[in-house]
């Protein structure tokens, strides 16, 4: 093959953000778009990640991922790349490519260093939808700031890009095509997207307990992957390996627009799985599985629900920490440490001092919990969001969670499997609160606000925090019955591996009885801003443990509505998304 060098210039707002750049597919398909962002990716690596190298490229398989496949595999031709390794279709989830990274061994011992990940996550996807690109390192996690951060500035600088003539590859069928350049040979290797995945996930969890769990008589099982890439991962896990029934899988076949849908795992997005699981105010007379569960579109986020019960992903983190060493054999041997996002609620604050463990506190975005993985510091780590997972690879990851849940149950349960009562997800929840206390939690969100307005609140809410006899005050007027405000301020987070400093993620408002209000912009979106509100409020008190979480919340919820003058700066009397 041949190698061009083509003229180009700058384009506006590629930085990227919490998890990548994303933006709308037609933005993505303008002239040279990219193009830039793949050669200031390159530009952005030293020589050695480049040159000779063995890269990764796939994601969630949404609209324009194939097209993205053969312009990237023909630039990494032209920039000097040994090989690319393809997901049959394109298709890999974000933790199995985090995984492929770390694990996979190709024929002649070749071994990747980084991946360019094509997923927009849990945004919708198709021809008005959107896209999005990542790129992760050798030890399979995103790039760190300093890297991303120098992406963007060659984004603002970049005058060319190579490209080269290798003609598209076949990515729909496995195996290797070989091509030669002018400093020699060039392979696209397709590869099945589950194998390397799957062969992990068997190291880590005990497959034979978790199959008698779902083969059980006592316990069903049901599985939403919202047209997502997990689908690709479900029937091989769930079905051939675990013996589930087909019937137990719901929207598993990846789709490019995720059919139509948001791909968001929440109880507003994940409609069908709520009302499967008997959720809402859908009332069926079908009884509803014991155990239900959905990821997002490139499957590392996860909801874990119960029969008729829904489980905070800030106490899903907490209850697997509590419970890993005794259910999962990679944990056997105990546990690291473990880590949190700054917003995620306290609940793994409180088992990591009563289990006398590390714990560290991290700004929102996976990438912060690499550093402290690989200096061995962490083994289980969550966010808020929807995500959780462990050190076994560098993201976080879906249906690892799921695995961990049904883990949980099987060995709660090793003893009443034919018959008897089982152990519910739901009594291991309430159990954990009267263990641990609950820390009630919701999250509010306002999507696609203007985003001028949304820095003003921003703004307004960091200069209020530096006061806090004001703040206090404006407390008292609100809701007196409200906890005084005793510590704010503005997120910062030091990296305690390699001293990086992180500033600027976020307000905190501490409250003396252990409430927390925490407000943030998110990094995701792709168009205007969406602000994010993160309520909490700790009860330890075990005849207070019970109640509905939305009323409970309800008189913090009014202070910060009121101390962000949010209607005020958005004009909106509600959030879009409650979760
Ligand atoms: C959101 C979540 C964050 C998560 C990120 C990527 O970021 O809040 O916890 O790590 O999405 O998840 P933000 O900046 O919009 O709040 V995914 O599944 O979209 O890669
Ligand atoms: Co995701």
């Amino acid at each position: 093959f041949k190698v061009s060098t083509v003229q180009s210039s700058p384009i506006d707002g590629q930085k990227p953000g919490t998890s990548g750049l994303r933006k709308k597919v037609k933005v993505f398909m303008q002239p040279h778009y990219l193009e830039n962002f793949v050669q200031s990716t390159f530009n952005a690596l030293t020589a050695e990640k480049v040159r000779g190298a063995t890269l990764v490229v796939s994601g969630d398989g949404r609209y324009y991922s194939k097209d993205a496949v053969q312009i990237i595999v023909k630039m990494a031709a032209a920039n000097g790349v040994r090989r690319v390794w393809v997901g049959q279709n394109s298709l890999l989830s974000t933790p199995a490519v985090s995984a492929v990274i770390r694990e996979r061994v190709g024929a002649d011992g070749s071994k990747a260093t980084g991946a360019f990940i094509l997923t927009a996550s849990h945004n919708p996807g198709g021809p008005d939808e959107d896209f999005g690109i990542k790129y992760n390192m050798e030890n399979g996690g995103p790039a760190p700031e300093g890297i991303t951060d120098k992406i963007y500035e060659n984004t603002k600088t970049i005058k060319e890009y190579l490209t080269s003539d290798v003609p598209d590859v076949d990515i729909s069928s496995i195996g290797v095509t070989s091509f030669s350049g002018p400093e020699g040979k060039f392979d696209v290797e397709v590869f099945d997207s589950a194998s390397d995945y799957v062969k992990l996930m068997k190291t880590i969890f005990d497959f034979q307990s978790i199959k008698k769990l779902i083969t059980s008589p006592n316990f069903s099982f049901c599985y939403d992957a919202l047209h997502g890439v997990a689908g690709a991962y479900a029937h091989r896990i769930f079905v051939e390996e675990l013996c589930a029934q087909e019937s137990a899988l719901l929207n598993c076949v990846p789709k490019e627009d995720f059919g139509g849908g948001h791909p968001d795992p929440n109880l507003t997005y994940a409609k069908e799985l709520v009302a499967r699981m008997g959720l809402g105010k859908s009332n069926t007379d079908v009884e509803p599985p014991e155990f239900g569960a959905a990821a997002d579109g490139d499957a590392d986020r996860n909801m874990i629900l119960g029969k008729r019960f829904f489980v905070t992903p800030s106490d899903s983190v907490a209850i697997i920490a509590a419970n890993a060493v005794e259910s999962i054999p990679y944990f056997s041997s105990g546990l690291k440490g473990v880590a949190r996002s700054m917003p995620t609620s306290a609940a793994l604050d409180v088992v990591a001092k009563s289990l006398n463990l590390k714990f560290f506190e991290v700004p929102t975005g996976w990438k912060f919990f690499g550093n402290l993985m690989d200096a061995g510091l962490c083994s289980v780590c969550g966010e808020e969001s929807f995500g959780t997972g462990s050190d076994h690879i560098r993201e976080k990851d879906g249906i690892w969670a799921v695995l961990a849940w049904l883990s949980i149950l099987a060995y709660k349960n090793k003893d009443n499997l034919r018959g008897g009562k089982l152990v519910t997800v739901e009594d291991i929840v309430r159990k954990h609160w009267a263990t641990y206390g609950r820390h009630y939690y919701t999250r509010y969100d306002y999507e696609n606000v203007d985003a001028g307005a949304a820095k003003e609140l921003m703004a307004n809410l960091v200069n209020l925090q530096s006061n806090l006899t004001v703040v206090n005050e404006m407390v008292k007027g609100i809701r007196p019955d409200v906890s005084k405000v005793a510590h704010a301020d503005e997120f910062e987070y030091k990296d305690p591996v390699d001293g990086s400093i992180s500033a600027h993620q976020g307000v905190r408002y501490l409250f003396a009885d252990g409430s927390r209000l925490v407000f943030r912009l998110s990094g995701t979106g792709s168009v205007g801003a969406t602000i994010r509100l993160y309520i909490e409020q700790y009860e330890k008190d075990p005849s207070n443990i019970g109640r509905d979480s939305q009323e409970a919340l309800s008189p913090l919820v009014e202070v910060a509505l009121k101390l962000s003058k949010m209607e005020e700066y958005t004009g909106r009397s509600a959030p879009t998304v409650i979760t």
